[in-house]
């Protein structure tokens, strides 16, 4: 049996990754499961649940980084099993997340090296959308945002440098797409996203690779 590919949708807070994530899980019927992380329903989640919505809980970066991490291994079974048995896989956020969010902070001693280590081993993404935008103030346009602990405009801009960043140092050119989705609707997002999933669709499956 062929595997299934796993497909990544990453952005900033508020560029439509959940959006396009369920329109693309839709299409993907009925071979196909979607995971969001964070996963706030399992034991971790929701302690990185409580962080995000509750400004008054505090953890040290390093804690709440290893948690994030320690959330993505907590389903990485679950997902090599779903591939295996020839489903396709789509996340909404992931490792460049967990690196970019916690290097952006600018803690002495944890830079995206540190940050990237206990994510080290994970599956990598057969194909990874990054969902960017040139005007960063335009995320408090759209609905919810500011209501949790990273959506401020100024660290958001932080989290683009770091993962530009992440992008030119681990990342493959040929599994990493762009789209800058400045002033495009629902619609225009979701056709550039289906091209290049269509095109990672039309590939022969290859060996699964790791961070
Ligand atoms: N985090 C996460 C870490 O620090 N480390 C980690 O390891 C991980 C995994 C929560 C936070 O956790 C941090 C990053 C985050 O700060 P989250 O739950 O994914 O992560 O939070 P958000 O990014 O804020 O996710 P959201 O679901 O809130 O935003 P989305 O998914 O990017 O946006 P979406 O699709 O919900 O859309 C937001 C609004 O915009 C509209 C939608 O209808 C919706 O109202 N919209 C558009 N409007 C106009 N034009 C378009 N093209 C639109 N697309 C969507």
């Amino acid at each position: 049996m062929t595997r299934g590919q796993l497909i990544l949708i990453e952005g900033l807070d508020r560029t439509g990754k959940t959006t396009q994530t369920e329109i693309l899980c839709k299409k993907l019927q009925p071979k196909v499961e979607l995971i969001k992380y964070p996963k706030r329903d399992t034991p971790i989640g929701k302690i990185i649940n409580e962080y995000l919505t509750n400004l008054d809980y505090s953890l040290p970066n390093q804690s709440i980084h290893l948690l994030f991490s320690a959330n993505r291994w907590e389903l990485m079974d679950h997902i090599i099993s779903l591939l295996k048995e020839g489903k396709n896989v789509i996340l909404d956020r992931y490792v460049y997340s967990g690196v970019a969010y916690s290097a952006a902070k600018e803690t002495p001693r944890m830079d995206w090296q540190w940050c990237l280590s206990p994510d080290k081993g994970l599956l990598r993404p057969d194909l990874t959308i990054f969902l960017t935008q040139d005007d960063l103030t335009r995320q408090s346009d759209r609905n919810g945002f500011g209501d949790e602990r990273y959506e401020i405009s100024s660290f958001q801009q932080k989290v683009k440098s770091q993962f530009e960043s992440l992008f030119r140092n681990i990342s493959d050119s040929n599994e990493v797409k762009l789209l800058n989705v400045s002033g495009k609707s629902i619609e225009e997002v979701e056709t550039l996203v289906w091209e290049q999933v269509e095109l990672l669709l039309k590939q022969p499956n290859q060996e699964f690779k790791y961070f």
